[in-house]
Formats: structure tokens, C-alpha cells, sequence
């Protein structure tokens, strides 16, 4: 029997002789074999294809050997699969067809069985199970958390401000609920087919909650992220953890949706957090923009936060948000060897 893996026992909050080390993005276009890839696909064909989705998942373990796969895919699957269509345009990111703003678009948006039409996805992962079993490494598997997700339909794109979304909340706040409700029952449906075709862990991004004051968290974000944790099909129990930007201001409200794992950004005393008496595992914080260092100060930095976070128990290293595109895969394998050598 293979032993449990690092990520797996950090998660369940359990003590580990290193940290486990993985980072968000780490599927992408830092990596010159990922853009090798991307001159032939555009990048909702490597999402769709499922021998594209797999290779690029595997592409950072191969070349780092973390300890945990993120499954190649994104947030926005799910508006497709309610019948939203976008397109990703170069330099500008997502950019939907129509935002949904009033009734009769929400109304229009079908959650009964849409999670079916995700089957690239569940395929993918049926893909990466017995090549990422083979490492015992295992496989995270993902969906935005429904006010981010719903934050780009209602916006039509990626937004600074989220200003058309903050209108709806205060003008119509009804109406952002029905789509909240929508986007829940898909992203439950999601989650739980990922779950019955393997993946070994998962992660709700809601990075834009950010952007919310506490209140608005509390009514918007929480409630949704809560029932989806407890409405899972989970009889493995496999971690589940919860990232959102501004991670400090939420700590409380983020501890009470049952989630296993809170991965918190560079705004949070991470030290201080693993000492306090806390009921959850913690993933985070180096701000990404430390791997563009020299790689002296670099291994200086890791190593700092390696002897100040010790003992290990319930953490998992990761960054603060994801991985920039310019970030030198030297870099990368930098924090990975300091970390995996301690
Ligand atoms: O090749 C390209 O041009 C595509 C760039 C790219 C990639 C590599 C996008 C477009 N998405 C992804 C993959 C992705 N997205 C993953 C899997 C890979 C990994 O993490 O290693 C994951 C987990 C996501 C999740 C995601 N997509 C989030 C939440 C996490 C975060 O980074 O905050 C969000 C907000 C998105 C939306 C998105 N996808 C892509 C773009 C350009 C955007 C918009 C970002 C923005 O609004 O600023």
C-alpha cells in the first residue's frame, strides 16, 4: 500500500516532517512546454481536450515534482455549462457573448443538468489517475466559488472595480441571489462527479470576494461556499479547501463553512496562524512576486519562513495567489528544491 501523501496528511491537519509544496497556476504559461503546446490550441481547446488537459496538468510535476496536481481546466466551465458562451481574447482575458443582468437572463440559464455537459473535464481526470497514481501525488480537482464565478456573467469579463455586480447587489439584490442559487447547484453537481471520477482533493476559488466589505461577504460568499460544502457526496472525505483574496478580513465566516483547508494570501501572519489554536489545515502566503529575486535572497526567504513556521502540522506551502506568466521556471524549481531538501 502506498503511503499517504505529504498534501493529503498536512490537509487533514496532521503534523509533516516538510511542508507539502504545490502552487496555484502552476499549470500555465510560465512554462515553455505549456506555450510550445499553445501556438497550435487556443486555450479553451487545451481546457476541452482531454489528452491536452492532462499533459499540461502533468507538465509542472514532471519538471518540479510537487506534491500536490491542480487539474487543467478553469472557473469558468461553469457559466459555459449554464449556457453562458465566452471566448478567452488574448491580452484581454474571458469576454462574454452577453452579461446576465436582468430576470429573463438568469431565467434563461439552465442549472438542471449542465454539470453533465462538463464531460471533458470528468474524462481528464479519469486520465490523470493512474499516471498521478503511479507518483502518489495526488489530484486536486476545482470550480469557482459562486460570487466570483457569478462576478464575470454579470460583468461580461474580468473587472478591477465589480462595479456592474456591486449594482446588482445594491439595486437588485434578489435577483444576484437567484444566480447565486443557480450557479450552487451546478458547482454541486460539478464537484461531486470530480469526486466519483477521482480526484483526491478540492479547491473553491473565491478570489474576487475580495473585493466584498464583511457584511456583503457574509450574505454573498459565505452562505453559498457553506452549502455546497455540506451538500458534497464526500464518503471519503476528502479535503476541501477554500482561497479567496484579502483572506484576513474573512478568517472567521472562512472557518465556518467547513471547509478543511483555508489557503490564505500574503495579507495574513502566517507564523502567528499556525500557532493559534485553529480547526482547519492552512495553505499560503508567500506573495508570488518574491520569485522574482535573485535566487540567493530567494532560498534566504523560504528558508526564513521553513524555520519560522515550524512544526509543520496542518500547513501546506503555496503562494498567495496564483503564479504570475513571467515567473522564470528556475524560480519555480528554486522554492521546490529548498523546500523538499529541509
Ligand atoms: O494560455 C492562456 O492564455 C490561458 C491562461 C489561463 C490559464 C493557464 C486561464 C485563463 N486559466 C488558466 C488555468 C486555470 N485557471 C487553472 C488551472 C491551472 C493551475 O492553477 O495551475 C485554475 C485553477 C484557474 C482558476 C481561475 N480562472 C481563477 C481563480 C484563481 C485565480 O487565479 O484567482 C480565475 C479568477 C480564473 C479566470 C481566468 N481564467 C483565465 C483568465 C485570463 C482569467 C481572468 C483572470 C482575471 O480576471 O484577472
Amino acid at each position: 500500500m502506498q503511503k499517504t501523501p505529504l498534501y493529503i496528511t498536512a490537509a487533514q491537519g496532521n503534523l509533516t516532517s516538510r511542508p507539502p509544496v504545490w502552487m496555484m497556476r502552476q499549470a500555465g504559461r510560465y512554462l515553455p512546454e505549456y506555450r510550445e503546446l499553445r501556438k497550435q490550441y487556443n486555450f479553451k481547446q487545451m481546457m476541452s481536450t482531454p489528452d491536452l488537459a492532462t499533459e499540461v496538468t502533468l507538465q509542472p510535476i514532471r519538471r518540479f515534482q510537487m506534491d500536490a496536481a491542480i487539474l487543467f481546466s478553469d472557473i469558468l466551465v461553469i457559466p459555459e455549462s449554464l449556457g453562458c458562451k465566452f471566448d478567452f481574447i488574448e491580452s484581454k482575458g474571458p469576454v462574454f457573448e452577453t452579461p446576465i443582468r436582468t430576470v429573463k437572463d438568469i431565467e434563461n440559464l439552465n442549472s438542471d443538468h449542465s454539470a453533465q455537459n462538463i464531460d471533458y473535464v470528468y474524462q481528464a481526470i479519469r486520465q490523470l489517475k493512474p499516471q498521478l497514481n503511479a507518483l502518489n501525488t495526488p489530484l486536486v480537482g476545482f470550480a469557482g466559488a459562486p460570487f466570483t464565478v457569478a462576478s464575470y456573467m454579470i460583468e461580461g469579463g474580468s473587472s478591477a472595480s465589480l462595479k456592474q455586480t456591486k449594482l446588482l447587489m445594491v439595486q437588485n439584490p434578489a435577483l444576484l441571489h437567484q444566480l447565486l442559487q443557480k450557479i450552487t447547484v451546478t458547482t454541486i453537481n460539478y464537484l461531486n462527479a470530480q469526486i466519483e471520477n477521482g480526484v483526491e482533493a478540492l479547491q473553491l476559488f473565491d478570489t474576487w470576494a475580495g473585493l466584498l466589505a464583511w457584511d456583503d461577504f457574509k450574505n454573498l460568499c459565505f452562505p453559498y461556499i457553506k452549502t455546497i460544502i455540506q451538500s458534497l457526496n464526500n464518503p471519503n472525505r476528502i479535503p476541501i479547501t477554500v482561497f479567496c483574496k484579502n483572506t484576513s478580513a474573512y478568517m472567521e465566516l472562512l472557518a465556518q463553512t467547513g471547509c478543511d483547508v483555508i489557503s490564505v494570501d500574503w495579507t495574513v501572519n502566517l507564523p502567528q496562524l499556525l500557532k493559534s489554536n485553529r480547526s482547519f489545515a492552512v495553505q499560503g502566503n508567500l506573495d508570488p512576486h518574491w520569485l522574482y529575486a535573485p535566487h540567493n535572497i530567494l532560498k534566504d526567504k523560504i528558508q526564513l519562513l521553513l524555520a519560522e513556521t515550524k512544526p509543520y502540522q496542518g500547513y501546506i506551502f503555496n503562494l498567495g495567489h496564483g503564479l504570475m506568466p513571467d515567473i522564470s521556471p528556475d524560480a519555480v524549481k528554486c522554492v521546490v528544491d529548498t523546500i523538499k531538501s529541509s
